[in-house]
């Protein structure tokens, strides 16, 4: 038996000598060990050799198993080690010291515009704030005076959570808690993705972007709000934008108004932007509703103040001659490339 297992020793040793790929080493591997191979036939047939020198055989043949098993992991490491060096000298040599070939990324239109209009509300004053996504039906509804069953939530396809809260429908869910955060006076602005289950087309997404801005101190009025938007929009757009206001209803403001600026691209002539009306409809605005403020923690006989919500995407479109809304969301750099901000 001895001479025998020796034999098999020497067969195997140049058989693993002679592979070269990892897949021909686990073939051979599975001939030598697996159950039609000599080692396992050897142990098998036990019984048919001397009872005194069986565990002698079974041992001789469990120690080449395993000398065997070493021999063909150690080549395994081998073969692996020759193809990443192969792969190293071939087409996948990185050289860490070159200047970097691959385009580097830039900031999202959103995220420029957003950053702009901040800049400029904070040289008027106004602090930026942060709102959640996630977000209770009070602040998104109840605290803007859109109590349940009002008809104003079907104008907002909200995505409701299992545990009550929801995907915020509207920037003006924060309104509230900024309101109980700094009380009156106070300047505001709050920008955030809002998300509502909408049909898509190319002016509707279901996660969007929304600036929103707030004012309250004493004698707010009208006026304070075509100031802060004309000036704002006019340095969005480098122009000297007209401002004008239609009645619009929003149950949190009262009066309420749509914003349209006169149109940045013809100049009020009429265009195919603007559908020949010289005039884009851009921000829903007007004064804050009293009860808002009072839910805010407000005096509302003392104090005032207005609230507009700014279409963030659709000024990003604008603003860089995006057609259509649903590239913004897309991940797709050729719609960077393409408006020139890479
Ligand atoms: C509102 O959401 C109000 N909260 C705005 C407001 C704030 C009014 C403060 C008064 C005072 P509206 O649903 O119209 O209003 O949305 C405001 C802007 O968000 C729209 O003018 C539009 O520019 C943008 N918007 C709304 N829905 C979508 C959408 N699905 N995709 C892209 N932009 C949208």
């Amino acid at each position: 038996m001895e001479e025998k297992l020796k034999k098999i020793k020497e067969k195997v040793e140049i058989q693993i000598s002679q592979v070269e790929e990892i897949n021909s080493l686990e073939k051979l591997k599975s001939e030598i060990l697996g159950r039609k191979g000599e080692l396992t036939q050897i142990l098998k047939n036990l019984k048919s050799y001397d009872e005194s020198q069986r565990p002698k055989i079974g041992k001789a043949v469990n120690d080449l198993k395993r000398l065997i098993e070493n021999k063909i992991e150690e080549k395994k490491q081998v073969l692996k080690n020759q193809e990443l060096n192969k792969r190293l000298e071939s087409e996948e040599k990185v050289d860490f010291s070159l200047p970097v070939k691959e385009e580097l990324g830039s900031l999202h239109p959103i995220t420029i515009v957003q950053r702009e209009i901040e800049e400029i509300f904070r040289t008027m004053g106004f602090t930026v704030e942060d709102g959640n996504e996630v977000e209770t039906e009070y602040n998104n509804f109840e605290a803007v005076n859109v109590p349940k069953y009002h008809p104003a939530r079907d104008m907002q396809d909200t995505y409701w959570l299992e545990n009550g809260q929801l995907l915020k429908t509207q920037t003006s869910a924060a309104q509230n808690r900024i309101m109980k955060k700094y009380g009156a006076p106070l300047k505001a602005i709050f920008p955030g993705r809002c998300f509502r289950n909408e049909d898509l087309d190319a002016s509707h997404e279901n996660t969007f972007f929304q600036l929103e801005g707030m004012m309250i101190d004493k004698d707010i009025s009208v006026a304070n709000l075509i100031y802060f938007m004309k000036t704002t929009l006019s340095e969005i757009f480098k122009k000297d934008l007209r401002v004008r206001l239609r009645p619009g209803f929003f149950p949190f403001v009262e009066p309420g108004f749509e914003l349209d600026v006169s149109c940045m691209y013809c100049e009020g002539k009429g265009c195919k932007v603007c559908k020949q009306a010289g005039w884009i409809e851009l921000c829903p605005c007007g004064l804050i509703h009293p009860k808002v403020l009072k839910m805010g923690g407000i005096d509302s006989e003392k104090y005032s103040g207005f609230a507009f919500g700014l279409g963030l995407s659709r000024l990003a479109m604008m603003k860089y001659g995006i057609t259509d809304l649903r590239l913004l969301n897309s991940g797709d750099l050729r719609v960077l490339k393409q408006i020139g901000i890479k």
